[in-house]
């Protein structure tokens, strides 16, 4: 006979994993209301509350421990807040709402609800500052790229280990005036660049994929809290990541500080930004994207579809779901 008993251990990813599915869901659905509406603090805030909502539903002592703003930029679920039921196991929560509020409110495509879950502890706790982020997809070995070679170097590292020319290699980079220099320098490489206006939480986990997506390589400087958050799905999907805190004034260096980064210049490889083996990541789409596609509403059904990784064991699992629309009650 099967055992069934399951260790507290495996509580958050066994039980929990399923239970975050309903939490981005609901999120996305929400914020999928007010697509292309232009308001992206509307839709960004129907996010938030529903996550919230649902969060507190959950039987964990959770805790925000990255996500989109601090105690007092308020109504965010903001970095320190406490959530769930308080019975159950003590969890990380690192959270974006809605990653791409742009995207959302131009109802363009790559807008998600998503967040993660490990143990207390596990995941960075850091302020809601930028970060610089390297990856590449699984199979290479360790070291191949660095945050601290220049793009070339990684991109021919990466372009030999991979036995192509550099020029066959794809970079997907933010489309930002601050990467002016990374853009110049990867195209005098004569590296393909694709540019992306928002959402590296997808633009990362992409390069997890490069046989279906393309993408080799992620290189730039995005947000923290999306930096975690695309550790913890590569924690499942196998490729790695290097990301660095940008904390540039005294006062970001202090916020850190107050927060557990002892060191504002550490370097953080994806098994420190999101570490421990039950990592949980769980992303719903709000519209149609590369990973995921977005909410549908029909005349009866709410259709919905989420991506849920598991670093325990590997699995990815694509749920999609019909919800009755009258009986969907938000
Ligand atoms: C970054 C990126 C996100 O917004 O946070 C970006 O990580 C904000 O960067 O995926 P800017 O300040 O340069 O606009 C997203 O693209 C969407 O939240």
């Amino acid at each position: 006979m099967t055992d069934l008993k399951i260790e507290s251990q495996d509580i958050i990813d066994r039980v929990l994993a399923v239970e975050l599915v309903r939490v981005t869901e609901r999120a996305a659905v929400a914020a999928a209301r007010l697509r292309g509406r232009g308001d992206e603090k509307a839709a960004d805030q129907a996010a938030v509350d529903a996550m919230r909502r649902e969060l507190n539903r959950l039987p964990i002592e959770g805790t925000i421990v990255i996500g989109e703003g601090e105690r007092d930029e308020a109504p965010m679920l903001f970095i320190g807040e406490e959530l769930g039921t308080k019975q159950g196991p003590k969890v990380d929560i690192a959270v974006d709402p809605l990653e791409g509020t742009t995207l959302c409110a131009k109802d363009m495509p790559g807008s998600i609800a998503v967040l993660s879950m490990a143990s207390g502890g596990m995941l960075l706790n850091a302020p809601d500052v930028y970060m610089n982020k390297i990856a590449i997809g699984p199979g290479y070995p360790a070291g191949l790229v660095d945050l601290d070679r220049t793009p070339q170097e990684n991109v021919e590292a990466l372009a030999k280990a991979k036995g192509v020319k550099p020029r066959e290699i794809s970079v997907l980079v933010m489309d930002r005036p601050r990467h002016e220099a990374l853009i110049a320098a990867l195209r005098a490489m004569g590296v393909a660049v694709r540019l992306i206006s928002d959402g590296d939480v997808v633009g990362i986990i992409l390069t997890s994929q490069p046989d279906e997506s393309g993408i080799d390589m992620y290189l730039g400087i995005g947000a923290a809290p999306e930096g975690v958050l695309a550790a913890s799905a590569l924690r499942c999907t196998g490729g790695f990541m290097q990301g660095r805190l940008v904390l540039d004034t005294p006062e970001k260096i202090e916020r850190a500080r107050k927060m557990g980064v002892a060191d504002p210049t550490k370097k953080y490889d994806v098994t420190e930004l999101a570490k421990g083996d039950n990592v949980v990541f769980c992303a719903t789409g709000v519209t149609d994207g590369a990973l995921l596609s977005g909410v549908k509403f029909g005349k009866h059904s709410i259709e919905t579809e989420t991506i849920l990784y598991r670093a325990a064991t590997g699995t990815t699992r694509r749920i999609k779901a019909i919800h009755s629309a009258t009986k969907f009650g938000d």
